[in-house]
């Protein structure tokens, strides 16, 4: 595999149900040229290929983790404790509840074992931290993030032209 395939970034969920509120992680990080991987790996229901997948993420190359999960969502800590690297969590929306367990079950991480909580349902902003991660030693991906909060700025700036009219 060329180098340049290598992921940068592993998108991690708990299940594929929750593929539709991750996959705006893997878009984002898509549309900025980053290579990134998607799996799913479950804390509860496949425990063991959770360690192994965290222990040897940092050694396949992976510099950072995005982690999504719904309900009793403990991937995120569970794979920020046997890793390094930096690991973002999403909480994932159910049915009941609307995420706020989610939430509470990530972000409530004790003292040692960080997790970058985003919002429920934030795995945009969890690509875009990603992204903000790396960039951090690449230029040509800090010039993409400048010229991406320019053209925010911009739509802004047009939103409220339109309202003006
Ligand atoms: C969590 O249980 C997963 O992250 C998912 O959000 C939730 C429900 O999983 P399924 O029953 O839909 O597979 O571990």
């Amino acid at each position: 595999m060329p180098a340049q395939s290598l992921p940068s970034v592993s998108v991690i969920m708990g299940s594929d149900s929750d593929w539709s509120v991750m996959e705006e992680a893997s878009k984002v990080l898509t549309e900025f040229g980053v290579a990134h991987e998607v799996e799913v790996v479950s804390a509860h229901r496949t425990p063991e290929k959770m360690i192994a997948f965290g222990k040897a993420a940092a050694a396949r190359g992976v510099r950072v983790i995005i982690a999504g999960a719904g309900g009793a969502a403990h991937l995120p800590g569970m794979v920020a404790a046997v890793t390094t690297l930096p690991v973002i969590g999403v909480p994932v929306p159910l049915a009941r509840l609307d995420g706020l367990d989610s939430l509470l079950s990530i972000v409530q991480m004790p003292a040692g074992v960080p997790v970058a909580t985003v919002s429920i349902g934030g795995a945009r902003n969890a690509g875009l931290l990603a992204i903000k991660i790396l960039a951090t030693s690449d230029p040509e991906l800090s010039d993409a993030l400048a010229r991406f909060a320019a053209d925010l700025e911009a739509s802004v700036e047009e939103k409220n032209r339109a309202l003006q009219s």
